[in-house]
């Protein structure tokens, strides 16, 4: 297998400043300044475990160029691109759009960037450059709606991508598969009415955005039925996750028989993480990507392009990421420490409340279908 890679240190540069986790410090509200809960750590450190690991011996670089104003533009409208080009331009930076996107000044290139790094990962797999490709890519997309940014997020970095995909490629079907524990709403959004991208989304039920991401949430008008939610309750592991996949996922891109595969990739339903409460392990990860690439060969020569979302934990991040692209990669390099621990913990399999959780996500009545 031949994996491109896309990173570039400037992503580490989006300053996301001195927050307390989410808010800005307010000394008089009590609010101390520390950091910001999506700032560089983890993907810094994915990146140099990729390096000391040897993994990146495998990989083949792929460089990021900024997303075009046209390619933006696909997904957003001028107002949402024109706000953050302005506050771009302030010594302080500004907030992408709904007060929990904070950037620092020149934050609009390093957006652009990350978009850019999405289109050129699925660039380099359509062109067969690569086999598949990982984009560790920052700040996030998944959230971004076409009029403003939103949790993290200022471009969707996955869906300007999987327009790349369709405008400049002319494919046909697109699936994208999301596995950060937040839905993914904003990629939901681009394609809610658009019968070419089937777009899916494994998350912890109802945590960000609110009340986003319900199973009744399945596309309209000719899209109807190319969005699919899968709300997993609080406490799914790898059990629940590949339950899931097998009898939900594999089979709707089997139905769906995309061109290619697009994963939004975070790690933040990690048995470690601080944002939500799952329980998902290296291995699970790993397993959830032997699938998807079995999945991929199946439908469409193995094309798998994936773009980094979510993931807070500093010191677990790195070994999930790095179970996945030793995965896409077809490389073993180092163990993971913390699998004896995580694995461990009580409930990993498939519980069976999480089981008709999944179940009811697939047998959602056509009524609901809206
Ligand atoms: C945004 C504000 C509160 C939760 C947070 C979620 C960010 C994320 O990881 N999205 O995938
Ligand atoms: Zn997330």
């Amino acid at each position: 297998m031949t994996t491109g890679y896309v990173y570039h240190e400037i992503f580490g540069w989006h300053d996301t400043g001195t927050h307390a986790g989410l808010f800005p410090s307010h000394p008089q509200a009590g609010i101390q300044p520390l950091a910001h809960v999506e700032n560089a750590d983890t993907k810094r450190r994915l990146h140099e475990l990729l390096v000391v690991s040897g993994l990146m011996d495998h990989l083949v670089r792929v460089r990021p160029r900024p997303a075009t104003e046209e390619e933006i533009l696909r997904v957003h409208d001028r107002a949402h691109l024109d706000r953050v080009k302005a506050q771009s331009l302030l010594p302080k930076g500004g907030d992408a759009g709904d007060g929990l996107s904070p950037f620092g000044q020149g934050g609009y290139e390093i957006a652009a960037l990350a978009a850019g790094g999405a289109v050129e990962a699925v660039d380099a797999v359509l062109a067969g450059r690569v086999d598949n490709a990982y984009a560790l890519v920052r700040p996030p997309g998944h959230h971004a709606e076409p009029g403003r940014g939103m949790g993290f997020c200022v471009f969707g970095n996955v869906a300007i991508a999987v327009h790349h995909a369709l405008a400049v490629h002319g494919l046909e079907r697109v699936a994208v598969l999301d596995w950060d524990v937040h839905h993914g709403n904003g990629t939901q959004k681009a394609f809610y009415a658009d019968p070419r991208v089937l777009t899916i989304s494994l998350h912890q039920d109802d945590v960000f955005p609110p009340h986003s991401g319900r199973r009744h949430e399945r596309g309209t008008g000719e899209g109807l039925g190319t969005a699919l939610n899968v709300p997993l309750p609080a406490g799914s592991g790898d059990g629940a996750y590949l339950y899931a996949m097998d009898t939900v996922v594999t089979p709707a891109l089997r139905a769906f028989r995309p061109q290619l595969i697009v994963v939004a990739s975070g790690f933040d339903a990690s048995a470690m993480d601080p944002m939500a409460h799952q329980m998902v392990t290296s291995e699970g990860y790993r397993a959830l990507t032997t699938r998807l690439l079995d999945t991929a060969a199946e439908l469409c020569g193995g094309r798998v392009a994936m773009s980094h979302e979510g993931g807070y934990n500093p010191t677990y991040v790195p070994f999930c990421g790095l179970a996945v692209m030793e995965t896409l990669a077809g490389v073993r390099t180092l163990d993971d420490p913390f699998l004896p621990i995580v694995s461990g913990f009580a409930g990993q399999d498939l519980q069976p409340h999480q089981r008709d959780a999944i179940d009811a996500a697939i047998a959602v009545p056509a009524r609901d279908r809206t």
